[in-house]
């Protein structure tokens, strides 16, 4: 962010953010919002003033939960340091990528998720009905925005197989480096609206981060000419007040996005699935020998799309067997607290 001063309405403060505050609080807390996340570090704007803080191991200060950008933090008015992280409107998170078992916070508090994807090889239906179970699953406000249609003859063609991955999903095409092209997504840029934007590597992000600001402050990178591919310019997640007045948070590059706790997400983003589901004569069918099996007539009929139901049934699979490898740490920590408190006692 600039040196700019803001009003916390500015930055997005809402009354639903004001009403977790007591009288008292109000008094010796300044509500702050985390405008940048990046390795062992977060910044926080009071719209005064920026403040840098370390993230330790435990967390920062009493949070008993690490914030992400978007987050409001109520600062002790005194030490700046954090004493509570206020309830989020929504939360996108995933699975952290590696090996490691655990949850990461994607971005809080947003009311608009822009599924950037791009109109070259990078474009792939699997890969945006995650990002649709996602904005499903964390109810947020949705619309898939296809760059680069400057460099192609066929954007209306990837609009078109796009559009049908969902009912009424808002599809825009773009050329994230002209001005006027990008005006087309002004109507969610409004006031203190907070829009976020996620998509893979190299599909223009950043670019329309900074054709919306009118600067190239922002570092933008080629993409490979072999298989067009990003290079993971961004490196930091970081929240920007537009010219609009609405706040924009730029995200590195996705590599994977594996879904953890979907399963309200994925049945409404698979709607038409669920429903012939549920006129398998077996409730536990797996649509593959079962006599009765709704699902498998419809792919007959050709009513259902093979393709669709192979990504449902992945994207279940998958979203259930780390939603169990989550519950499955949780319980291992609580354990072992518990172990530790007996321990004490004696
Ligand atoms: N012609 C054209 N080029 C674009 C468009 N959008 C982005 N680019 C180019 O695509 C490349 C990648 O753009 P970035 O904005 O760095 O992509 P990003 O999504 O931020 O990538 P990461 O930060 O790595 O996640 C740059 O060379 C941009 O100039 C577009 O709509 N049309
Ligand atoms: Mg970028
Ligand atoms: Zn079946």
């Amino acid at each position: 962010m600039s040196n700019k001063q803001y009003s916390l309405e500015e930055l997005g403060w809402k009354k639903t953010f004001k009403d977790q505050l007591s009288t008292k609080e109000e008094e010796i807390f300044l509500p702050a919002r985390v405008t940048m996340t990046h390795k062992g570090h977060v910044v926080v704007s009071t719209g005064d003033s920026e403040h840098l803080l370390k993230i330790a191991e435990k967390g920062i200060g009493s949070l008993n939960q690490q914030p992400t950008v978007g987050d409001w933090l109520l600062l002790d008015k005194n030490s700046i340091v954090p004493e509570r992280l206020l309830e989020r409107t929504s939360l996108l998170q995933r699975m952290a990528p590696g090996q490691e078992v655990k949850l990461q916070p994607i971005a809080a508090n947003i009311d608009t998720l822009f599924i950037v994807s791009s109109c070259n090889s990078e474009f792939n239906l699997n890969r945006i009905e995650r990002y649709i179970c996602l904005a499903l699953e964390a109810g947020v406000n949705f619309v898939l925005v296809l760059t680069k249609e400057d460099l192609t003859e066929e954007a209306q063609k990837y609009r078109k197989k796009a559009k049908k991955l969902f009912e009424d999903i808002e599809t825009i095409t773009i050329n994230g480096k002209d001005h006027e092209s990008v005006q087309k997504l002004h109507k969610w840029f409004e006031k203190g609206e907070t829009v976020v934007l996620l998509g893979s590597s190299g599909v223009g992000k950043t670019t329309l981060l900074n054709t919306i600001n009118g600067t190239t402050k922002e570092k933008t990178g080629s993409i490979r000419e072999s298989d067009e591919k990003g290079r993971h310019t961004t490196t930091t997640r970081s929240l920007h007040v537009m010219p609009s007045g609405a706040l924009l948070i730029d995200v590195p590059g996705i590599r994977e996005l594996q879904l953890h706790d979907c399963q309200a997400g994925i049945n409404r983003a698979f709607a038409e699935i669920v429903e012939a589901e549920d006129m398998c004569r077996f409730s536990d069918c797996s649509h593959q020998q079962e006599p009765g099996c709704a699902v498998r007539d419809a792919l007959e009929q050709g009513t259902l799309d093979q393709r669709r139901l192979d990504n449902y049934l992945k994207l279940k699979e998958e979203a259930e067997k780390n939603t169990d490898n989550i519950a499955e740490k949780q319980k291992r920590k609580s354990g072992k607290k518990n172990k530790y408190s007996r321990k004490w006692k004696k």
